[in-house]
């Protein structure tokens, strides 16, 4: 069988960027292996957020990342579980930033979580100079959707005959008419303009869908419309918030930290966090509107 995925990424960027994001969906089979064996053990450790990492964290983050350096074509890989980068051939030409397992809090209760990878060319930039971005979901299967700014594109792993990637949704568009919503975090920490915003919401069709992993949550948008936000700033900018929003905007949809685009924040650190709304462009400039 023709690798669907492998053959996309070729045609619509070049055979390198294709062998990186090969080599990460690829390690899919793996990870998932691990999941019921590390499933609720507690590393012990934190992260250099302060948060408790779990065993699945590191193991997923270790072997992502070695994945990731031995294609020789990656340079650098920033984590949201490194205090450092782990790094490869220093003339290599991609950079990477990822989040190895988003939603880890809902691995102790069997509840959706994914992956997040940002791919920059020689040097980490802002969004708008992201060469790819790509999420995978490990739901009851594991879908990808990537882009690489040519239109937002999901596949899905097929484990019977022949395993592989599979093609299953081109360029995927927002739907502009109903919709869901899903805000993370506790309502006390918005500003009373988000929170009568947010209660308008309902009464405007959308409806309340949220799974407390924003790979869930953002995949949710994907395929109904509708809006992902995690107001306070706790998501992570280059790990989360700009693959995100570059998966986002391609599919037609749009990005904020509440002022302007996620694309083209600069962060004051590579570990910076940032609130992140992610969905319909009028939801977008609705939330910019109001902070104006
Ligand atoms: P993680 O990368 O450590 O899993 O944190 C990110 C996750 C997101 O997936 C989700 O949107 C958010 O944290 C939920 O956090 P909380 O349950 O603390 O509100
Ligand atoms: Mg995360």
């Amino acid at each position: 069988m023709p690798d669907q995925l492998l053959d996309h990424v070729a045609a619509d960027a070049n055979a390198e960027l294709a062998k990186v994001i090969d080599a990460i969906a690829k390690a899919s089979i793996d990870i998932r292996l691990e999941f019921p064996y590390r499933m609720g053990i507690v590393e012990g450790g934190e992260n250099k957020y302060g948060e408790q990492q779990l065993k699945l964290d590191a193991w997923t983050n270790e072997f992502l990342c070695d994945r990731m350096i031995e294609t020789n074509l990656v340079k650098a890989v920033y984590s949201e579980e490194l205090e450092q980068p782990e790094t490869g051939l220093p003339d290599a030409p991609y950079i990477i930033c990822m989040d190895p397992l988003d939603g880890s809090s809902n691995v102790k209760s069997n509840n959706s979580c994914g992956t997040i990878v940002s791919i920059y060319k020689n040097e980490l930039g802002r969004g708008s100079e992201q060469v790819a971005a790509l999420f995978k979901l490990y739901g009851p299967v594991t879908t990808l959707a990537y882009t690489v700014g040519k239109g937002t594109h999901q596949f899905i792993q097929q484990l019977k005959h022949d395993i592989g990637f599979v093609i299953s949704q081109e360029n995927m568009t927002l739907s502009a008419t109903g919709g869901i919503y899903g805000i993370g975090g506790k309502k006390e920490e918005w500003n009373p303009k988000l929170r009568t915003f947010v209660e308008g919401l309902e009464p405007r069709g959308y409806k309340l869908r949220y799974s407390g992993s924003m790979v869930g949550d953002v995949n949710q948008v994907l395929h109904y419309g509708g809006l992902f936000a995690y107001p306070k700033p706790k998501l992570r900018l280059n790990y989360e918030a700009k693959p995100m929003a570059f998966l986002i905007e391609q599919a037609g949809g749009a990005s904020t930290n509440g002022v302007q685009s996620l694309m083209e924040v600069l962060g004051d650190s590579v570990d910076a966090r940032t609130p992140v709304f992610l969905g319909n462009k009028d939801l977008i400039k609705e939330i910019e509107k109001m902070n104006r």
